[in-house]
């Protein structure tokens, strides 16, 4: 048998539990993409307890099989602008085409990135393909993509809920992270998140959610 520990969690009355449902909702509807970043610090407590939330995202195995770098350090930064920018000139001189050049334009994108130094904080969130038992021996990691992106979620929302402002950047490839980073060949980059306070006066493009009924389907008793 596995052993087991008592849960600890308060049942809430349907009230209560719409109530905070109602106050989460409105706290992440408020969250926006942010492209234009002020370089005023951000303490890197925030980071830490972000990063701590984000690691309790449910996971295959409860392998947990991530890794999140968090870069203040400005020639760090610098070496990360060099190389995305270098990875999206490609991209948006030719490699993206048209048809997703297309369905980007609306974000008035391009591809310098001058956030990625200006920002105070960068994380890199990496997901671990295998892990190494205790012998050193390769130990098979299970749906590696679907844990690190609720962890990446659940990170999202706590700078958020901080009242900091976030960008999820995906270069592509984002190889060279492995190496500015240090991480070793069996992690992946996943995100390359950008965080701190919004520029005084930011702007985020006109932007609107679908419709309820186009994402939520229900199937209840008639
Ligand atoms: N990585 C590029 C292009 C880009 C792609 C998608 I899909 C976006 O939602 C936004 C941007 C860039 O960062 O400019």
């Amino acid at each position: 048998m596995a052993e087991t520990v008592a849960l600890t969690l308060a049942r809430k009355t349907d009230a209560e539990m719409q109530a905070e449902a109602q106050k989460f909702f409105e706290l992440m509807q408020a969250r926006r993409t942010v492209r234009d970043f002020s370089p005023d610090p951000v303490d890197p407590e925030v980071i830490r307890l972000a990063i701590r939330a984000a690691a309790t995202a449910p996971s295959g195995a409860n392998q947990q099989p991530w890794s999140f770098v968090a870069i203040s350090d400005t020639e760090t930064k610098r070496a990360i602008r060099l190389a995305a920018e270098a990875e999206e000139r490609a991209f948006y001189e030719g490699k993206a085409g048209e048809e997703w050049l297309g369905a980007l334009a609306h974000l008035g994108t391009d591809a310098n990135k001058p956030f990625l130094e200006t920002a105070p904080w960068l994380i890199v969130i990496f997901g671990q393909r295998w892990g190494n038992d205790p012998e050193g021996r390769k130990v098979k990691h299970y749906y590696v993509p679907e844990s690190v992106s609720i962890a990446i979620g659940l990170l999202i929302a706590s700078l958020h809920s901080a009242g900091l402002a976030t960008l999820t950047h995906t270069p592509s490839p984002m190889g060279f992270l492995n190496q500015i980073c240090g991480r070793p060949d069996n992690e992946k980059p996943f995100v390359l998140l950008v965080v701190g306070h919004p520029a005084e006066g930011a702007r985020v493009p006109a932007i609107s959610r679908k419709a309820e009924e186009d994402v939520l389907f229900w199937k209840t008793a008639p």
